[in-house]
C-alpha cells in the first residue's frame, strides 16, 4: 500500500494550477479573519469578545467613555448544597405503576410532589449564577478647544483579529490618531490595553472599576483595586474576587484618587488588569499580585508576540478557505445583512463564522479549569439568563461538538473534569430517587455539583443528562485513541452505565428495558383522555443514549481488557434496550415509547434525533428507513427556533447528506438580530458581534454551527472518513481545508473544485490504515506519519 497523497486526476490539477495563477485569491490561502465595525458598540451584543480561557473582556470602543465588561469563568455565586429528597425512592414504584397504566398526568403530579429536588432548585440563591466581574471604565478627556463640546472624530474603526486574538479601536480627532489595542493574554494570564496617540502628550483619562453590586473600590498607591464577595445562599460569605489595575505611561503623569487612576499628558498608556477569584481555594490575592508584578515590567511588544504565539498554537491548527466574498471588506453587520439576502455571494463569511467558533472555544475554556457555560465566559450581568449555568439536555454538549473535529481536542478535558465532579453527588441522587447503583445527573448542573432532578417535573426529571455527558466524554477518546484518557474516564462511564443498568424497568407491552420516570426534553404530549403530560417511560432519547453508552462501555472494557463480568452484563441488557428508533404512524421517528401526539409539533428540542447526531445510530447508509423518518421529523419541526435549535438542525441535515438544506439553516442562524428577550420559539440569529442569539445571547448556537460547518465538510462516524459529504452548491466551485480531525486520530487536509475533491492528505501519528470516501469511491489508504 503506497502512502496516500493523491492527485485525483491530472486534468483537474492542471485546471486548478491555472486558476490559481489567474485568480487573485491564491488557492489554499485563508482570507483575513477579522470582525470589523465602523462605529462604537451601542449595545453589549455589538462588542467583540476576548478571552484566554479564564479572563474575558468586551470593550465597547466608546470615544468619550469606554466600558469594558470583565469576566472570570470561575466567578459564581451560590454554594454546594444537598437538595436530594432522600424519601423520593419510596414514591418510585407508584410513579412507575401510574405510567404503566397510562396515567401519566397523575404520575406527573406525584413527581412534582415527591420526586423533584428539595428547595427552590435553580431558582434559589444557593444554586448560584455565573456573574459578570464588573467593568473597567475609561473616561477620556480630549481637552477640546474652549467652548466646544463636540468631538469631531473620523476614520473610526473597531476590529477583532481572530488569528491573533487582538482587538483594536482607532479614530482620528483633530489630526491626532488614537489607537487602542486589547488582549486577554494567553501568556501572562492578564488583560492588557495599550492606548496610543500620535500627538505627544495628548492622552488624558480617568480609569475606574465598577460592578452592579457587591463591590468595593480603592487605590493603593498607583494600583486600583476592586474587591467583592458574592452571595452563597446561606451565610452571605460566598466566592470572593479581586481585580487589580496598574498602568505604564510614556510621557505624562499618573495620579490616583480614592477610587480611580488619573492619567494626564501621556503619549502611550498601557493598562494591566489582573483578576481572580477564590474558586477551589485559589489564593487570589497573592496570585493577582504576582501576575501583575511580572507583567508590568515586561516589554509590551514581547508580551504581544508571546500572546499571539500561545494563542496561535491552537488557532493555527485549522485553516478553511471557501473563496472570496463579495462583501468581505464590509463591517460585519453589513456582511450579515447582505448574507441574509444573498448568501451565495459571501462564502468567506461562513469560513469566518466557522473560525469565530474555534476562536470562541479557545477563548472560553482552558485545560484545568471550567468548560464554557451557557454564555461561554462572557456575561454582562448579575442575573445571567438561565443563571449562565450548564444545561445537560443539549446545551453544554453542543458547546463541545466542534472541539474534536476542529482540532482543539484538549479543550474537551474541562468538561471531563466537570463530569468527574458529578459522580459522587450523582451517586447520592441515584440512591435517593431510584435506589439505584452508579450515578445520575438530570437536566441542569452548576459548578457546585448539582445532580438532583430540577424543580419541576415537566423538564426536571430528564434521565438522559449523565449518559449524554458520558457519550461526549467518549468522543474525546474516539478522536484521539488515547487509552490513558479512556482508562481515566472509564469509572465515570461505568458508573453511569451502572445507574441505567440497575434503574431500567421492563415495559410489559414490548419487553424492552426503559427509563422511568423521564421526559423527552422539554416537550409534552396528549394522552388518549385528552389531557397532557411530559412524564413518561422510555422517551426515545433515553433509549438511544443508553444504547450508545452501553456500547461505549462494552468497547472500553474490551480495549482496556478489564471488567469482563460487567461487560457481559451490559451485553445481555443491551439486547433488551429499544432500537435506535421506532417509526410512527405518521412516518416520523417516534419521540416517546407510545406514539403520542406532541403538544408542540415545532418544539425547539428534537431530542429523538439524538441517534442521528451526535450519535451514529441512524445513518442514511446503515439505516435508510430511519434516516427517511428523521427527514420527515425535521420537516414537521420546521427550520426556525432559538439559535441552538437551528444549529442542531443544520447538523442533522449535514448527517443526512443534504448540503443545501444545511446551508439554508446556516443562513437562518446568521440572520442578524438585536433581540435580547428570552425566547423559546422562532427568532434565533446572530448579533452584530456574531455571537448567537437564542435570543438572548447563548453561545451554544455558535458552537453548534461551527460543528455543523465541519460536518458539511467531513464526517467520520460511519467507520470511514467521508470527504465533502454535504457540500452545498454555494461552496462547490472551490475550497480548501487543512487540519480537521477524524475519529481514529487522523488529521485531514483536502481541497475541491466543482464539488469534487481534487487532492487530499491524511496524516496520523501511527501512520494507520484508514478507509476514506472520495467522490463516491471508497479507498483504503495508509496515513502519512506525523
Ligand atoms: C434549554 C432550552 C432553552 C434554553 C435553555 C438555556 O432548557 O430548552 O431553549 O436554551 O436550555
Amino acid at each position: 500500500m503506497h502512502l496516500e497523497s493523491i492527485s485525483v486526476n491530472r486534468k483537474s490539477l492542471l485546471t486548478l494550477l491555472l486558476s490559481c495563477l489567474l485568480s487573485s485569491s491564491l488557492f489554499g490561502q485563508q482570507k483575513p479573519l477579522k470582525l470589523t465595525s465602523d462605529i462604537p458598540a451601542a449595545t453589549w451584543e455589538s462588542t467583540f469578545p476576548m478571552g484566554n480561557g479564564r479572563l474575558g473582556m468586551t470593550p465597547d470602543g466608546g470615544i468619550k467613555k469606554e466600558t469594558i465588561v470583565l469576566n472570570d469563568i470561575t466567578l459564581w455565586s451560590g454554594s454546594p448544597q444537598d437538595a436530594n429528597n432522600y424519601e423520593a425512592y419510596k414514591s418510585l414504584p407508584e410513579i412507575r405503576k401510574l405510567i404503566m397504566e397510562g396515567k401519566n398526568e397523575e404520575a406527573q403530579d406525584l413527581v412534582n410532589k415527591n420526586f423533584v429536588c428539595k428547595g427552590p432548585g435553580s431558582g434559589g440563591a444557593q444554586w448560584g449564577k455565573y456573574q459578570t466581574m464588573g467593568a473597567l471604565q475609561i473616561d477620556y478627556n480630549y481637552k477640546t478647544p474652549a467652548g466646544s463640546n463636540e468631538l469631531k472624530t473620523s476614520n473610526y474603526k473597531r476590529e477583532l483579529s481572530l488569528d491573533q486574538a487582538i482587538a483594536t479601536t482607532e479614530y482620528t480627532l483633530d489630526g491626532n490618531n488614537f489607537k487602542r489595542e486589547y488582549f486577554t493574554s494567553f501568556d501572562d494570564d492578564i488583560s492588557m490595553i495599550r492606548i496610543t496617540a500620535t500627538k505627544a502628550g495628548s492622552l488624558n483619562c480617568r480609569i475606574s472599576l465598577n460592578r452592579p453590586e457587591r463591590f468595593a473600590v480603592k487605590t493603593e498607591g498607583k494600583e486600583l483595586q476592586m474587591y467583592g464577595q458574592l452571595d452563597n445562599g446561606t451565610d452571605g460569605k460566598g466566592m470572593q474576587y479581586l481585580c487589580r489595575v496598574q498602568t505604564r505611561l510614556k510621557d505624562g503623569k499618573l495620579s490616583s484618587t480614592s477610587d480611580a487612576l488619573v492619567v494626564e499628558g501621556a503619549t502611550e498608556l498601557i493598562i494591566y488588569l489582573s483578576a481572580a477569584t477564590d474558586f477551589r481555594g485559589f489564593d487570589f490575592k497573592a496570585q493577582t499580585k504576582s501576575i501583575l508584578q511580572k507583567a508590568v515590567t515586561k516589554p509590551y511588544a514581547l508580551q504581544k508576540a508571546n500572546h499571539i504565539t500561545r494563542f496561535g498554537k491552537f488557532f493555527k491548527r485549522v485553516s478553511l478557505d471557501l473563496g472570496e466574498g463579495a462583501s468581505s471588506k464590509l463591517p460585519v453587520i453589513s456582511r450579515l445583512d447582505q448574507f441574509y439576502q444573498h448568501a451565495d455571494d459571501d462564502p468567506a463569511l461562513a469560513a469566518l463564522f466557522f473560525q469565530f467558533g474555534r476562536y470562541l472555544t479557545i477563548s472560553s475554556t482552558r485545560v484545568g479549569l471550567l468548560p464554557p457555560n451557557l454564555q461561554g465566559l462572557w456575561a454582562k450581568e448579575i442575573n445571567t439568563p438561565w443563571n449562565g449555568d450548564y444545561h445537560l439536555d443539549v446545551n453544554v454538549q453542543m458547546n463541545h461538538w466542534p472541539v474534536e473535529v476542529t482540532n482543539l481536542s484538549e479543550l474537551n478535558l474541562p468538561l471531563a473534569d466537570l463530569v468527574r465532579n458529578l459522580v459522587e453527588p450523582g451517586q447520592r441522587t441515584a440512591k435517593a430517587y431510584y435506589n439505584a447503583e452508579g450515578w445520575i445527573a438530570h437536566v441542569i448542573t452548576n459548578v457546585w455539583g448539582f445532580t438532583e432532578p430540577g424543580e419541576s417535573a415537566s423538564w426536571g426529571v430528564a434521565n438522559a443528562g449523565s449518559g449524554w455527558l458520558c457519550n461526549n466524554l467518549w468522543d474525546h477518546y474516539a478522536f484521539t485513541n488515547d487509552l490513558a484518557y479512556l482508562k481515566s474516564i472509564y469509572p465515570i462511564l461505568k458508573g453511569s452505565a451502572q445507574f441505567y443498568s440497575s434503574a431500567l424497568v421492563k415495559d410489559p407491552k414490548t419487553g424492552w428495558l426503559v427509563t422511568s420516570p423521564s421526559v423527552s426534553p422539554e416537550n409534552s404530549f396528549y394522552l388518549p383522555n385528552g389531557k397532557t403530560a411530559n412524564v413518561s417511560m422510555g422517551p426515545t432519547i433515553d433509549n438511544q443514549i443508553v444504547r450508545e453508552l452501553f456500547g461505549n462501555v462494552i468497547t472500553a472494557a474490551k480495549r482496556l481488557n478489564i471488567d469482563p463480568e460487567f461487560r457481559k452484563q451490559l451485553e445481555e441488557k443491551l439486547k433488551s434496550v429499544p432500537p435506535a428508533g421506532v417509526i410512527s404512524k405518521s412516518g416520523r421517528i417516534q419521540e416517546w415509547l407510545e406514539d403520542y401526539k406532541e403538544t408542540d409539533p415545532q418544539h425547539r428540542h428534537i431530542s429523538h434525533l439524538y441517534g442521528l447526531y451526535p450519535a451514529s445510530l441512524i445513518t442514511p447508509s446503515q439505516s435508510p428507513l430511519l434516516a427517511e423518518a428523521a427527514k420527515k421529523t425535521l420537516e414537521v419541526r420546521g427550520d426556525d427556533g432559538p439559535s441552538w435549535t437551528i444549529a442542531y438542525k443544520l447538523l442533522f441535515w449535514a448527517r443526512l447528506k443534504d448540503g443545501n438544506r444545511a446551508f439554508k439553516l446556516l443562513k437562518e442562524i446568521l440572520k442578524p438580530t438585536s433581540r435580547t428577550d428570552i425566547n423559546y420559539g422562532a427568532g434565533g440569529g446572530v448579533y452584530p458581534n456574531m455571537l448567537s442569539a437564542g435570543p438572548p445571547f447563548q453561545i451554544d448556537g455558535n458552537f453548534g454551527a461551527t460543528a455543523g460547518i465541519a460536518e458539511m465538510l467531513i464526517q467520520s462516524h460511519d467507520g470511514f472518513i467521508d470527504l465533502l459529504p454535504a457540500v452545498p452548491d454555494a461552496w462547490k466551485s472551490y475550497g480548501n481545508v487543512k487540519g480537521l480531525k477524524a475519529r481514529g486520530n487522523f488529521v485531514v487536509n483536502f481541497s475541491w473544485k466543482n464539488g469534487k475533491v481534487i487532492s487530499y492528505r491524511i496524516s496520523s501519528r501511527s501512520g494507520a490504515r484508514v478507509k476514506v470516501m472520495v467522490n463516491g469511491t471508497m479507498k483504503e489508504v495508509v496515513a502519512h506519519k506525523l
